[in-house]
């Protein structure tokens, strides 16, 4: 199990910490890289993350909002939520941390971020090799004609929105019970297993088939780092695991590469 380390003053973390100078060290010779993150990466912009005491799903069931039976009951119900969700985050920003991914990225030749966030933040930081594994909050989706368009505007005129064809608009993120597309979930699959370092940056762990992905790369001898204020179901297949927040951490973690 790798030796947890308690959170503390980015200073102290520079001198003494030998786990992140040892996660410094993989990180600043690695060619090919794997960056998973969750809604922890975004937290320190402002987007609620979904556990946690003020989280997602204290205060919202995800079967009544984050399945096509919730939505075949109720479109503008689940409608209304992610309305709320745009509306909070179409304001926010890329932290310190979405911003540190994107400027390692041009300086490691095979380079993915594989996040489960829907929030749109590490294209906004300047990430250009990004799989959102779990959709996104600024794209929609026709149950009739399958036509997936971008949708920025907030508030939309109607909820539930229409297609031109006159079907129903979804938006277009992978709810609970639904598959991933075959496409992303391969591409991230094939990175792992060929990745030299997986970081692993604000996630619970908890939802599959994504939480699958850092004990895979393990296995075919990747370093795994995770960067998390708590301890996951995850921590067991890092070699090193940072307690911490990410905007704190990660610019500290790729200060030798994301200049
Ligand atoms: C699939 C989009 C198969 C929605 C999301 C029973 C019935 C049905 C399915 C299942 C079942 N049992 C298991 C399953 C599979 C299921 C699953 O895993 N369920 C779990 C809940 C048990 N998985 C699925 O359904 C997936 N599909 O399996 O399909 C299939 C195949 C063929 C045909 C049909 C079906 C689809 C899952 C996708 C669900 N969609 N998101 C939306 O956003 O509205 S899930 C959502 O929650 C996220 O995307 C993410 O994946 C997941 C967990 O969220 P996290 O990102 O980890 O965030 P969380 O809040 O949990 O944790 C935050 C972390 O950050 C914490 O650790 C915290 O400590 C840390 N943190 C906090 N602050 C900071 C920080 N870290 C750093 N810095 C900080 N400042
Ligand atoms: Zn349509």
């Amino acid at each position: 199990m790798p030796e947890a380390l308690a959170s503390g003053r980015p200073g102290r973390w520079a001198v003494v910490d030998p786990e992140l100078q040892r996660a410094r060290q993989r990180i600043h010779t690695a060619t090919r890289v794997v960056v998973l993150t969750g809604a922890g990466v975004s937290a320190e912009s402002g987007v609620p993350t979904f556990s946690g005491p003020e989280g997602l799903w204290r205060n919202f069931s995800p079967q009544e909002l984050a399945t096509q039976a919730a939505f075949d009951l109720d479109p503008k119900l689940v409608w209304e939520w992610y309305e709320w969700r745009r509306g909070l985050v179409a304001p926010l920003s890329p932290n310190p941390a979405h911003r540190a991914i994107a400027a390692w990225e041009p300086r490691v030749p095979e380079f993915l971020v594989a996040t489960q966030n829907v929030d749109g933040l590490h294209a906004a930081a300047g990430s250009q090799r990004v799989i959102e594994l779990h959709g996104s909050l600024w794209r929609t989706r026709c149950n009739s004609c399958r036509q997936v368009r971008e949708e920025r505007q907030v508030p939309l005129p109607q909820i539930p929105p229409r297609c031109p064809c006159g079907g129903p608009l979804r938006p277009d993120i992978v709810w609970i019970g639904e598959p991933l597309p075959e496409w992303a979930i391969q591409r991230a699959f094939q990175a792992a297993r060929a990745a030299e370092v997986v970081l692993v940056v604000g996630t619970s762990g908890v939802v599959y088939p994504v939480a699958a992905l850092p004990q895979l790369a393990r296995s075919a001898g990747a370093f795994v780092i995770e960067v998390n204020p708590e301890e996951t179901p995850l921590t067991a297949a890092a070699q090193v695991s940072l307690r911490g927040k990410a905007a704190e951490l990660v610019p500290l973690l790729l200060e030798s590469v994301a200049r």
